[in-house]
């Protein structure tokens, strides 16, 4: 079937307001911001969306694209924040990132009390998949084409994830010590096994993902402490997070309430590298496979 899409405007409309007509995004506010007319917001929820960056702009478009629409549909009252690292560190902070983004989003606006953590690359199939808090860690990134659909391991909690401010706050945010791909998700799952949080998810049937391609250097990109820091996180998770996020060595560059998005641009500098024992004596499966 050929199919012709008619769209008739009145002749006197200027090319600004026609664009603005026609732009899905039309109703969303300076910094990315939504919620629905009338503030009838579909939970009594404001959720902030923490997206963690770097070099990934293809990324970031297509996730916008995506992610504002998809929001929309489930009623919720919120905001996208990206958190984009630049300076002197090449390797990828993640947890130090989220917890600078969740600390400048609570600037923005105090009245957050709900956050996702959300990568970049994740790119949610199914509108039933809602981004809310529940009472305990919900972990939303359960079936991910990558993997076939399945669930690699049953402590994962990367990808994409909620947790209420208040849980963040008990578990004193993310490490800011994992610099490099892999792990920081895991210290958290660690954080919450030691506040005796459970973790939830929603039905794996809707809870689906496609993940955008990108290659992994394993040489370049990866975290070669990441075994070693998991091993002696939990004594660390008090003292190493929010509560001493002023000793993290970063600065926040700029803070731009852009069209879609509240654009976090934050300096890291160098990191010291972190001394640890062999690798290989550290159990890799059991820090995997641990069961809840
Ligand atoms: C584990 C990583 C996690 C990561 C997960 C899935 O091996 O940080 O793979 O990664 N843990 C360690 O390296 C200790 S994924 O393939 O989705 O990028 O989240």
């Amino acid at each position: 079937m050929k199919v012709a899409v008619l769209v008739t405007t009145s002749s006197k409309m200027d090319p600004e307001t026609l664009h603005k007509t026609l732009n899905p995004y039309r109703n969303v506010r300076a910094g990315g911001k939504w919620s629905p007319a009338g503030n009838r917001s579909s939970s009594s929820e404001k959720v902030a969306i923490l997206v963690t960056y770097k070099d990934r702009e293809e990324h970031l478009k297509i996730f916008l694209r995506h992610m504002h629409p998809f929001l929309q549909r489930q009623g919720l009252d919120y905001a996208i924040y990206v958190i984009e690292q630049h300076g002197e560190e090449q390797k990828f902070c993640k947890g130090l990132l989220y917890n600078v983004g969740f600390t400048e989003a609570l600037k923005d606006d105090p009245t957050y009390n709900c956050f996702i953590f959300h990568d970049v690359d994740l790119i949610p199939e199914d509108v039933r998949n809602l981004y809310t808090c529940r009472k305990s860690p919900f972990h939303l990134s359960v079936a991910i084409d990558k993997f076939e659909y399945k669930l690699p391991y049953v402590t994962l909690f990367g990808g994409v994830s909620a947790l209420t401010k208040a849980h963040y706050e008990l578990l004193n945010g993310y490490s800011n010590l994992y610099c490099g791909w892999g792990g920081e998700d895991d210290d958290m799952t660690r954080r919450m096994f030691k506040h005796k949080l459970r973790l939830s998810r929603p039905d794996k049937d809707f809870a689906r993902y496609k993940m955008l391609a990108h290659s992994r250097n394993r040489t370049t990109d990866d975290n070669p402490a990441r075994y070693y820091l998991l091993s002696t996180g939990v004594s660390r998770a008090d003292t190493d997070g929010l509560t001493d996020l002023q000793a993290a060595n970063y600065s926040v560059t700029s803070v731009t309430h852009k069209e879609l998005y509240t654009h976090i641009l934050v300096n890291i500098t160098k990191r010291r590298p972190i001394k640890f024992g062999n690798p290989h004596k550290l159990n890799k499966t059991k820090i995997h496979h641990r069961r809840m």
